[in-house]
């Protein structure tokens, strides 16, 4: 879901791998999905859908007065031929208002 729309938007230009979500527990309104994102020519990423969930956005994790914290950012850059990794920890595409919870973690490449 993720992928195909990063895909489609850049025709080809973009490659997504090793896409996962991290499962919820019933309750769960929010959960994070990461995924490894190359683009041959050199984009960025300014936008993230997903059917499963009411808001989505791009991530950062930050140290903020000794705490880490996370913020949405409006633009990823994504260099020429360098894969930009969306982990945990780091940059990761935030779904929130979760539509029903995801039973379990999904991967797909
Ligand atoms: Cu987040």
């Amino acid at each position: 879901m993720l992928g195909a729309a990063a895909a489609s938007a850049l025709a080809g230009d973009v490659e997504v791998k090793d896409a996962w979500v991290r499962g919820t527990v019933s309750g769960q309104q929010a959960t994070g999905a990461f995924l490894e994102i190359t683009s041959k020519s050199g984009a960025a990423l300014v936008g993230v859908v997903s059917p499963a969930a009411g808001v989505s956005e791009i991530h950062e994790m930050k140290m903020d007065g000794g705490i880490m914290k996370m913020r949405a950012v409006e633009r990823l850059a994504l260099p020429a031929g360098t894969p930009v990794h969306l982990a945990p920890g780091g940059y990761h595409v935030m779904l929130l208002n979760l539509k029903q919870p995801l039973k379990r973690v999904i991967r797909y490449r």
